[in-house]
């Protein structure tokens, strides 16, 4: 197979060959002139994966835990794609996870890919980046798809609003849990893993976080999942069944305990999605998010494009002088390129 050409790279990627795979990311990461034509042949392939997201503050333990529940999947026959969008990741230092043995199997294992991404560039452009890669393993026939992010800031809800399944983990001792809430968690959690189980504060963390779920009015987050952020009309949203509860799982990464029960609560929100039509609303979701997402980013460079860049520094000039309002500058830039 050619896999210097679109349709060379998009079979071999259907067929399952890795370095057709790692090329044709490379392409998106790197903007190539194959990017777009590569994006536009994958998309109708795309669609089957469930995508998870999970997602918490730096060192709770996201790494560990991602890898034991890829080997869960596997020992289940089911292939997984990882990302992981932390440049601080062990997945993108290539050092070894806390379980070295089952990191090793999964390592030389067809049935993982495990990339990494940089958190350089834009942030709309590493969400989109990011949901391009998610598609193209989709393309590629993975099962289930494992996307890392670190914190909940709009960045990483951006990401994070490309999955399905949000799993937010958790810490015992690791900040305060009502700091947490306050960043947003209980309206992007779809499952809670209180990690490091083997230390103390767990159950005091696993009865934090669910007595915020008791206060926090679940369905309702729970209709408006990631959509908060999107004031998208939707009338299926109103005919959505309300019967998901974020269950608050106990794990142990290092040692694999908990993540069997978190596999299966995670299979439960899937089945759930599908079964209650939220499936169909999240699609909806992640179209609207995914397309203003490209349209703002083309606007911007198309305006760009199209404007002296001695006028720009002018306007900037003059905002910085307080001669002119930066609103009055942006409808002169609008105006001034209309027609
Ligand atoms: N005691 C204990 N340590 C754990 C557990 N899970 C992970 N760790 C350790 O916590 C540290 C951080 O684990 P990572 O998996 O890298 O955490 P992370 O959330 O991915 O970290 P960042 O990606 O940097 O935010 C490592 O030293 C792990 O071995 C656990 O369940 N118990
Ligand atoms: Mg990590």
């Amino acid at each position: 197979m050619d896999l210097t050409t679109v349709s060379g790279l998009t079979e071999a990627v259907q067929a399952g060959n890795r370095r057709a795979l790692a090329r044709v990311i490379s392409h998106i990461e790197n903007n190539t002139e194959l990017a777009m034509p590569l994006l536009a042949a994958l998309y109708p392939r795309s669609g089957r994966a469930h995508i998870i997201g999970v997602t918490g503050a730096p060192g709770t333990g996201k790494s560990t835990l991602v890898n034991a529940l890829a080997g869960i999947y596997r020992q289940n026959d089911l292939t997984v794609g990882v990302i992981a969008i932390d440049p601080t990741s062990p997945f993108s230092g290539g050092a070894l996870l806390g379980d070295r043995v089952r990191m090793r199997d999964l390592a030389g294992d067809p049935g993982v890919f495990i990339r990494s991404m940089a958190t350089r560039g834009s942030l709309g452009g590493l969400a989109q980046a990011t949901a391009d890669v998610i598609m193209v393993l989709d393309a590629a026939g993975f099962d289930r798809i494992i996307i890392e992010t670190v914190g909940v800031g709009q960045s990483e809800v951006e990401i994070a609003s490309a999955a399905y399944t949000t799993v937010v983990v958790e810490a015992p001792g690791l900040g305060d849990e009502v700091q947490a809430i306050k960043a947003g968690v209980l309206e992007i959690a779809d499952i809670f893993a209180v990690n490091k189980a083997d230390r103390d504060g767990a159950d005091r963390t696993v009865m934090a976080l669910k007595m915020m779920l008791n206060l926090g009015a679940p369905e309702k987050f729970q209709v408006m999942h990631h959509g908060r952020m999107l004031p998208v009309n939707l009338p299926e949203a109103e005919n959505l069944p309300q019967g998901w509860t974020p269950p608050v799982i106990k794990t142990v990464a290092i040692s694999g305990e908990g993540a069997d029960t978190l596999f299966e609560a995670i299979e439960n929100h899937r089945l759930y999605l599908e079964q209650s039509g939220g499936r169909i609303l999240r699609d909806r979701l992640r179209a609207a998010t995914e397309l203003r997402m490209i349209l703002r980013d083309h606007l911007l460079k198309d305006l760009l494009a199209r404007t002296d860049p001695a006028a720009l520094e002018a306007l900037v000039a003059a905002v910085a002088r307080r001669e002119l309002d930066p609103y009055t500058a942006v409808r002169q830039l609008v105006h001034e390129n209309d027609g």
